[in-house]
């Protein structure tokens, strides 16, 4: 595990200080994924019994009307801790994610994808660093350790043009190497109050850029092959990962964080400008 944090002994005091979140919910995006999520249910459930912690599974899927429901019904009539959100009209990847977030009570939320691509057995990695105190803990292709698969030259090369463009919104010293990963974990007080980009996939370079974290930690993974079914990354997700980066680029700079505004807020209260 590479930690990246504020840098200095005072952040590791206050990470360590943190206290363990008391349940994951872990969501995984569908749209035509039901080939996929038998197997990957399987693997996810033997992994988060392994962390013998309070969790649940919501798979927040697009209408794909391709029997998925029937499936995680079978499942959900046994343990009711895996749950279907079906969502009608609606599409996009980050929407679907934050819908299954909105959904729970848990104070860890987690996200995968379904395809296992992501292998399962990272999740107790990925706990074991939240429960640590890490504020955001990421699945990460590209830390030392992690392996894109079986990429082309061509699409490791976008990957690096990518990651490489987001050097400008992400900040110093909570800075992740795979700014681009659909794996990871956060605290759900890091991002309470924040309102993401619902098109488009890549909600973690939002929280990296928006929340209010104090330390951000990466897991190495080998990406895998996708297991069954056909990729829905295409050229659309490119444009709204472009308008994303736009904006965070354009709001770097004059959105404070939460912690800013809580700091000024103590200020000021201190100079009696604020009463509560
Ligand atoms: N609910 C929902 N899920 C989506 C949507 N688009 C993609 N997903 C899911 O998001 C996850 C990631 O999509 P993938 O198609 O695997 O994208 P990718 O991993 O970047 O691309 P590949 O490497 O080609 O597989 C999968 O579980 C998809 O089913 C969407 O509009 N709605
Ligand atoms: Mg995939």
């Amino acid at each position: 595990m590479q930690p990246r944090e504020k840098g200095s002994s005072a952040s590791e005091e206050r990470q360590a200080s943190r206290p363990r979140p008391a349940k994951l919910a872990l969501v995984i995006p569908t749209l035509h994924e039901a080939s996929n999520i038998l197997p990957l249910l399987c693997r996810v459930r033997l992994a988060l019994e392994s962390c013998r912690i309070p969790y649940e599974v919501i798979v927040v899927d697009d209408d794909s009307a391709d029997g998925i429901d029937s499936l995680i019904a079978s499942i959900s009539a046994e343990d009711p801790r895996i749950r279907l959100i079906v969502r009608h009209g609606e599409r996009g990847l980050a929407g679907a994610v934050l819908r299954g977030w909105a959904e729970t009570d848990a104070t860890c939320l987690g996200v995968m994808d379904a395809d296992l691509q992501h292998p399962p057995e990272l999740l107790p990695k990925l706990w074991y660093a939240m429960a640590a105190g890490a504020d955001l803990a990421v699945g990460s292709r590209y830390a030392q350790g992690g392996s894109l698969g079986g990429w082309n030259v061509s699409r490791h090369l976008v990957s690096r043009i990518a990651i490489w463009m987001t050097l400008p919104v992400q900040r110093s010293g909570l800075r992740a190497r795979d700014p681009m990963s659909g794996f990871f974990m956060v605290r759900r007080d890091c991002i309470d109050g924040l309102t993401f980009q619902t098109s488009g996939f890549k909600i973690l370079l939002e929280i990296l850029a928006r929340a209010d974290l104090r330390s951000v930690v990466e897991v190495p993974f080998n990406f895998g092959r996708r297991y069954a079914g056909a990729s829905k990354a295409g050229p659309r997700v490119a444009v709204e990962y472009l308008q994303l980066l736009l904006r965070l680029c354009r709001q770097k700079g004059r959105t404070p964080s939460r912690a800013e505004c809580a700091e000024a807020r103590a200020e000021l209260e201190k100079q009696d400008v604020v009463r509560n």
